[in-house]
């Protein structure tokens, strides 16, 4: 199956005892068992549940892989991607990555002995030079959150073989219809769910998709014993979702494209942050690893002035300031006072997230209303 085919239909089947054609909502937690052990596949809906798993199948599809898990929130599915190690273990990971990433990294995991080295990923040299026998995860956000920073996912897949130790790939801003990582040599895929997945900012939600059985059978342990799955009405609104992906990262593409082009013109905007432009370092990589460069795109302010990205956050009216993206509306959001806040402010800074950073999240209204929207917003600084 191609793409469009596959988020339609991957996974799905019609119903069998009634021919519904959508996937029901199996709103239970239990399930009746004739004799002790005796069942229909399903005992308990914190380790199974049908919706769940007609979603958790959709996604291991659309990212060409076997085994698919649905979590609680994206964080709940990285959380137990960390529990696969054990403390004295190593994680290299990208330095530009969602603050609550970061936080759990550091805050959660790191006092229980696991150990993160934070690296410039679009410097292979500096992925190899953190990289040491202890090391057992490489974990890469590309495009990163909120610089758009692209990663060479098949150079750090070599890198991870060498060393031996397994590649993870947050793949939440470019969704499978962009990328798709375990093609390029990743162990395992992550996505916020809540993002373009879901698509319409109505679900928390997260997964992963893996090839190996080994690997599979550890995640569902963790999983189903520490239990942050996600609801079965969740799990029905993202498969609805994932239905019209392809046709909403089209639209998605095609708006930040005339919006990075519009940003690039104004005199207010300083530095601007979007992978379709030639001149963005590691261009040629997104040309070889995604089809599109995605909905998001950011931008600083000359001059960095805390006051003026305010004034820009606060100015919008389709534009909603807001955190989170992926959905169908568009979100202005402040990094370092928002989604980023959790890292420290000399560490934001190093890997450009300063002040007047601006990160859109761009939605597929009519384009002429979203320009004219920023253009407004982007007058009120000038004046
Ligand atoms: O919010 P949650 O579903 O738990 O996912 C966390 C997460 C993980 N990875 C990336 C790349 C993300 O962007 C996020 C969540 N990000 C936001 C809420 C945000 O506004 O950037």
């Amino acid at each position: 199956m191609k793409f469009g085919t596959k988020a339609i239909h991957a996974g799905l089947e019609h119903d069998p005892s009634t021919g519904a054609v959508m996937t029901p909502i199996y709103q239970t937690s239990t399930y009746a068992q004739a004799s002790p052990g005796d069942h229909k596949g399903y005992e308990y809906s914190r380790t199974q549940n049908p919706t769940r798993a007609a979603l958790e199948r959709n996604l291991a599809a659309l990212e060409n892989g076997k085994f698919g898990l649905a979590f609680g929130s994206g964080l709940a599915a990285i959380d137990s991607v960390i529990k696969l190690l054990e403390p004295g273990d190593e994680v290299v990971a990208t330095n530009d990555l969602y603050g609550g990433t970061y936080r759990i990294f550091i805050k959660v995991f790191e006092p229980l002995g696991i150990h993160f080295r934070f690296v410039d990923m679009t410097d292979l040299d500096e992925v190899r030079k953190a990289i040491t026998e202890r090391t057992k995860l490489i974990w890469a956000e590309t495009p990163t959150n909120p610089t758009l920073k692209i990663i060479d996912i098949s150079s750090l897949a070599v890198l991870a073989t060498e060393a031996g130790c397994l590649l993870g790939v947050d793949n939440t801003f470019a969704t499978p219809y962009l990328q798709q990582p375990l093609k390029l040599g990743a162990d395992i895929v992550m996505h916020s769910v809540t993002k373009y997945l879901g698509g319409h900012s109505d679900v928390v939600m997260g997964a992963l998709v893996v090839n190996d059985e080994a690997l599979a059978e550890k995640l569902y342990f963790l999983q189903n014993s520490c239990g942050a799955v996600c609801g079965p009405m969740d799990a029905f609104l993202v498969l609805r979702g994932i239905k019209t992906l392809h046709l909403r990262m089209e639209a998605h593409c095609i708006n930040a494209m005339q919006i990075a082009n519009f940003l690039r013109e104004h005199p207010a905007v300083d530095q601007i942050y979007w992978p379709g432009f030639e001149d963005h370092a590691n261009h040629e990589v997104a040309v070889e690893q995604m089809k599109d460069f995605g909905g998001m795109v950011s931008f600083s302010l000359k001059g960095d002035r805390l006051e003026d990205a305010m004034k820009v956050c606060s100015g919008t009216e389709i534009f909603t300031l807001a955190e989170s993206l992926g959905g169908v509306e568009s979100l202005i959001g402040h990094p370092a006072s928002m989604t980023h806040a959790a890292i420290p402010a000399e560490e934001r800074r190093k890997t450009g997230v300063v002040d007047s950073l601006i990160r859109l999240s761009v939605g597929v209204e009519d384009i002429d209303d979203l320009l004219e929207d920023l253009e407004q917003a982007l007058n009120q600084v000038q004046s």
